[in-house]
């Protein structure tokens, strides 16, 4: 086993400094003689070891592109594949395509065995071994450990992370309902697992994004929230006169919270200029259809909008289109859209306000850092029963399947930007200003702002139209 201060000396001793990715590759590798590799061929003034400095992992491009034209194409998340809500035995199905799909990207790193191998028989009990399964429940000890129940299909057992061992503030940040691997031993009954190791999904070490010729630019925002009486109308004005004039911008894309809805929270109605429900919807297609044109407008649902709060949700039905212009096309929440082959994943992010409530240090203020758990843990919204409604549909559809070139969501109304193992995350705040509701819980929004990526060189730039 290799540990963290180990890698970290090793490499500067030779004079490096080293790439938090490379060091959780070579942890997870455990094999010393690896480090003497990748010392062996660098160059002596390499100031910053990257993954790409190590001979076994060159870039991995999967080829998989979609079309070049049409230049956009809804890849998931197209009208209709939501599907009804089924029967409560779905969720058994749902839980079991989850364990399958990202304990097989686990597998691919670090060979397990099943549970039922500790629990029931002698064999495993000296030997260090991994197992994979989803976090039933996990909570801290009295002496400040980390304690969890995993399950997989052959059976449960409780898991222990020393708040002493290395690697213990990633033990920190398990949540419900994750999918996990633990390298480890046994107990001498088998009783419990004492875990040395915490493996997630995550994205590749070696991933390397897609990145578009000639794609133009893109506008991602989110939470325009018409119809309520702290929508920004100055603003939104100043953006779409903004956005009529450049003519690099080929595409805008909203990851939810069209309009603010009606009955979503009590009292809402008088907080609301437009009551009706319809005339929200017509609203805002008359405001895009000022738009130019040439433009691609994607549309996808959130919590506030009229279709079902269990995600996937549908897409906003055609009852409520009638005002809108041919150039915008309505997706579900999540939806992957695909712009000249590089692939954004939509998700309105109703999840954020869960994993900012789980994870220790996680803030309101810093939602990319809750993006970038969503793309360790491969899942939109990991943990069930609490303020996300989760549909049962046989196949997970919250997975993060194909790792997208840009992750892109909205509603906790604060904007923020990060880059996770060659993946943008753009949380797009929003057009409404703080409510009453957003004063009393303390929630300061940056709204009035829209995020600009140009898609040959995948830069963001945040621009804001608030004054
Ligand atoms: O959510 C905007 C932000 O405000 C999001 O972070 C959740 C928080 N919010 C808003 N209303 C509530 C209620 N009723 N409970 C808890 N948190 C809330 P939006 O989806 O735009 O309402
Ligand atoms: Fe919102
Ligand atoms: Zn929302």
């Amino acid at each position: 086993m290799l540990v963290e201060q180990e890698i970290i000396a090793r490499f500067c001793e030779a004079g490096h400094l080293v790439d938090p990715a490379v060091v959780s590759y070579l942890r997870e590798r455990g094999d010393p003689a690896l480090i003497s590799g990748i010392l062996a061929g660098i160059q002596e003034d390499c100031a910053v070891i990257l993954p790409s400095h190590i001979p076994s992992l060159s870039p991995h491009r999967d080829g998989i592109r979609f079309t070049a034209d049409p230049r956009l194409e809804v890849v998931e998340g197209m009208e209709g594949s939501a599907g009804p809500v089924r029967q409560i035995e779905d969720y058994v199905s749902l839980f079991r395509n989850r364990y399958d799909c990202l304990g097989s990207l686990i597998r691919k790193r670090s060979g397990a065995i099943p549970i039922e191998a500790l629990t029931h028989s002698s064999r495993f009990r000296d030997s260090e071994v991994t197992v994979i399964g989803i976090v039933i429940d996990v909570k801290s000890t009295a002496k400040g450990h980390r304690i969890l129940e995993l399950e997989d299909p052959t059976g449960t057992m409780p898991v222990l992370f020393n708040n002493g061992r290395d690697g213990f503030s990633d033990a920190e940040r398990i949540v419900p309902d994750e999918v996990i691997g633990v390298r480890g031993k046994p107990s001498p009954e088998g009783k419990l697992f004492y875990a040395d190791q915490l493996f997630r999904p995550d994205v590749p070490v070696q991933h390397a994004p897609y990145t578009p010729k000639n794609s133009g630019k893109v506008a991602l925002i989110s939470d325009i929230h018409i119809g309520s009486d702290t929508f920004l109308r100055e603003p939104w004005e100043r953006f779409c006169d903004w956005l009529s004039a450049a003519d690099d911008i080929s595409y805008l894309l909203v990851a939810g919270d069209l309009v603010d809805g009606i009955g979503i929270y009590p009292g809402q109605e008088k907080e609301l200029t437009i009551p009706n429900i319809y005339e929200q919807y017509d609203r805002l297609g008359e405001m895009l259809s000022t738009l130019p044109s040439e433009l691609r407008i994607v549309l996808a649902p959130g919590n506030h909008d009229v279709v079902r709060g269990a995600e996937p949700q549908p897409v906003i039905p055609p009852e409520f289109r009638s005002q809108y212009p041919k150039n915008c096309t309505f997706v579900e929440n999540p939806a992957v859209v695909s712009i000249h082959g590089a692939r954004v994943l939509m998700y309105h992010g109703r999840s954020i306000d869960d994993l900012i409530g789980m994870i220790p240090g996680a803030r309101y203020e810093a939602p990319a850092e809750m993006m970038e758990a969503m793309l360790k843990r491969r899942h939109l919204a990991p943990t069930y029963g609490r303020r996300t409604p989760v549909l049962a549909t046989n196949k997970d559809r919250l997975l993060i399947d194909t790792v997208p070139e840009i992750l892109h969501t909205g509603h906790v109304h604060i904007s923020g930007i990060s880059r996770y193992r060659g993946v943008l995350a753009v949380n797009a705040g929003a057009w409404q200003s703080q409510t009453a509701f957003q004063k009393q819980m303390n929630i300061n929004p940056t709204p009035g702002q829209a995020i600009i990526v140009d898609l040959e060189r995948m830069e963001p730039e945040v621009y804001d139209f608030l004054s």
